[in-house]
């Protein structure tokens, strides 16, 4: 029974440049990230009992939780999970093509990588304001493309998220301004493809 707390990074704040800013990442992390820790505290000391379970239980089963701070959960325990996995399938002297069994994954079902990385990019550029544009294993099995709006987490609807591209304007702006578009580019020279495989295989039942 432990409290949420925000992650560490396992790289500096300029690891990832040229392609993520030190500044955005410190304001992203330090700023925002921890934002959605507080206050998935503030709501689960309502329900101290909801200590218990883990984050992931709780975002994976939004309808069993109180009216009072279930909206809550949804958007910072969301948020919580979501800048947890993006840190991590983010590092330094990473991107290019994909390795390992979810390369072959991708392969199967999207033809090739650049077929995947314009579904992701058409999704995250389609998510009209805030969100995020996932590849995820759904409850098949099979690798889909899709996009959440906020903080929701594919995870409530029951599909395990390998890659997460946040598309809110505090995870561009700073560098890139409006073009949405030269971010998306830019962050798939950042992919930790030995995290997204770690992930892939987790998500395999
Ligand atoms: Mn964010």
């Amino acid at each position: 029974m432990s409290k949420p707390a925000l992650p560490e990074l396992s790289y500096p704040l300029d690891a990832l440049e040229p392609f993520v800013d030190a500044r955005t990442m410190g304001i992203h992390h330090g700023k925002h990230h921890a934002a959605y820790v507080n206050n998935l505290i503030v709501a689960l000391d309502k329900h101290p009992a909801l200590y218990e379970k883990s984050v992931h239980e709780l975002v994976a089963n939004l309808e069993t939780l109180p009216d009072d701070i279930r909206n809550a959960v949804r958007n910072n325990g969301g948020g919580h999970l979501n800048h947890t996995l993006f840190w991590e399938i983010m590092s330094p002297g990473a991107g290019g093509d994909p390795t390992g069994p979810v390369a072959e994954a991708i392969t199967g079902t999207f033809g090739d990588y650049g077929t995947l990385k314009e579904k992701l990019k058409a999704a995250a550029l389609g998510q009209f304001g805030s969100g995020w544009a996932w590849l995820s294993v759904a409850a098949d099995g099979k690798l889909i493309v899709e996009a959440t709006a906020n903080q929701d987490s594919p995870i409530s609807k029951g599909h395990s998220p390998v890659i997460g591209i946040d598309v809110w304007e505090h995870a561009y702006y700073l560098q890139y301004q409006n073009p949405r578009a030269n971010y998306v580019d830019a962050w798939f020279n950042t992919v930790n493809w030995s995290k997204v495989n770690a992930l892939f295989l987790a998500a395999q039942r």
